[in-house]
């Protein structure tokens, strides 16, 4: 009879916002349906995750979606009835740092042989990540119980970013489907661009420069039709209409729509000809998009976020024209500044095509990496075991 495939717990704690959960949903589901493996998701708050895929039921302990089973744990109680239930996996893995409940991880210091136990940590440009890739870290108390930090990324020495097998063919299939997109406008918004709009979608934290950004493109040649889901964006851009006297927008056509499931968040992305991302997960879909877009970084109280900001940056103007690396770094820094948007906006809207063509580029480039799913499952399956 054939072996059961092993089992995966990964545990996730909702620190705030919605990428933690996205990109630990992401990866779990990955995991199932390329990787064959059997995957818990286990996640102290639901709601999140209903948020972005609505058939998620926020209040059930235990379900099963897209062959994922999702459990609530609650660090006090439900991890040692996860150890008495079903035992501990074969391999655990702690997304961002979440820390393994007690229990559970005194339950896999008990257990012979122990189980691979990653720590998959946040997203970064920056050089030291390839460094600390894959090293190990004996638990304090429990050793030889070991953790291994398994770091996503942009280099071949790094651990990739989350990539789903079919994701760049439905984005070639969608972004060359006129008849697709039109269906989705019109399911969005009950309407169709203007012929010849710059499309552009806006997604933020509190704070960024929403208005003065619209303020700029009104004074742009040419219609543009920005879309803005519920939140930040959506509310900051329906005070910006409601202050306008009538008729003074020009060609902006401001359209505040609810939160998109995560798969149509996609679709979104890959519609637009620019997007306004933030955190981790958007940054990343805006990449695979393949369009010029905007990150507003997670901003930290120790200011690192500027170094991180910084690191992408210098990887991702690499190679291109030195003014047009010079305009979409001004217009970044000034985004996550919240200020001169209006001042950096023409230039870079000017070198749109150029910016286009590198996305594309840039893309392509990164597609050529093995995804994380795919690393992490190697990692192991052939090097830790
Ligand atoms: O929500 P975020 O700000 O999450 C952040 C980051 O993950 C950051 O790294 C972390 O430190 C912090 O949380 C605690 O941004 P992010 O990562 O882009 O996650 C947003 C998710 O929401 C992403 O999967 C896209 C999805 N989304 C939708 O599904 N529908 C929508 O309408 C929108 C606007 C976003």
């Amino acid at each position: 009879m054939a072996a059961l495939p092993e089992r995966w717990d990964l545990f996730c704690r909702v620190v705030d916002n919605y990428g933690d959960v996205a990109v630990a949903w992401r990866l779990a589901r990955c995991l199932v349906r390329e990787h064959g493996k059997r995957v818990r998701l286990l996640l102290d708050d639901l709601t999140i995750l209903a948020r972005l895929r609505p058939d998620a039921r926020a209040a059930a302990d235990r379900q099963v979606l897209d062959g994922v089973e999702i459990v609530r744990w609650d660090a006090s109680h439900a991890a040692s009835g996860l150890v008495q239930g079903d035992g501990v996996a074969d391999v655990v893995v702690e997304t961002f740092g979440c820390d393994t409940p007690e229990p559970y991880v005194a339950a896999m210091a008990a257990r012979s042989p122990h189980p691979r136990w990653i720590n998959l940590e946040y997203l970064s440009a920056e050089d030291w990540v390839e460094g600390s890739h894959g090293l190990p870290s004996p638990h304090p108390r429990l050793a030889p119980l070991t953790r291994h930090f398994f770091f996503p990324g942009f280099t071949a020495r790094t651990g990739g970013l989350v990539r789903e097998r079919d994701l760049l063919a439905r984005r070639d299939a969608f972004q060359a489907d006129r008849g697709a997109q039109d269906a989705f406008w019109r399911t969005l918004t009950g309407s169709l661009p203007p012929d010849g709009a710059l499309k552009v979608s806006l997604f933020g934290y509190a704070g960024a420069p929403f208005e003065a950004l619209l303020e700029a493109m009104v004074r742009r040649a040419g219609p543009v039709w920005v879309v803005a889901p519920a939140g930040a964006a959506g509310a900051a851009s329906t005070a910006w209409l409601r202050g306008q006297p009538r008729g003074s927008r020009g060609a902006v056509e401001v359209l505040a729509v609810d939160f998109l499931d995560q798969d149509r968040y996609d679709e979104l992305l890959w519609a637009c000809d620019l997007n306004f991302v933030r955190g981790e997960d958007s940054f990343v879909r805006a990449q695979w998009a393949a369009r010029p877009f905007a990150w507003h970084i997670y901003p930290t109280e120790d200011g690192a976020h500027w170094v991180k900001l910084a690191a992408f940056l210098a990887r991702y103007t690499a190679g291109m024209d030195r003014d047009q690396a010079a305009s979409l770094t001004t217009l970044w820094e000034c985004w996550n500044r919240g200020e001169s948007v209006a001042r950096a906006w023409p230039a870079f809207a000017a070198g749109l095509a150029a910016v286009t063509a590198h996305a594309e580029d840039w893309a392509a480039r990164l597609a050529t990496q093995p995804d994380l799913a795919t690393q992490l499952a190697d990692f192991a399956d052939n090097v830790l075991k």
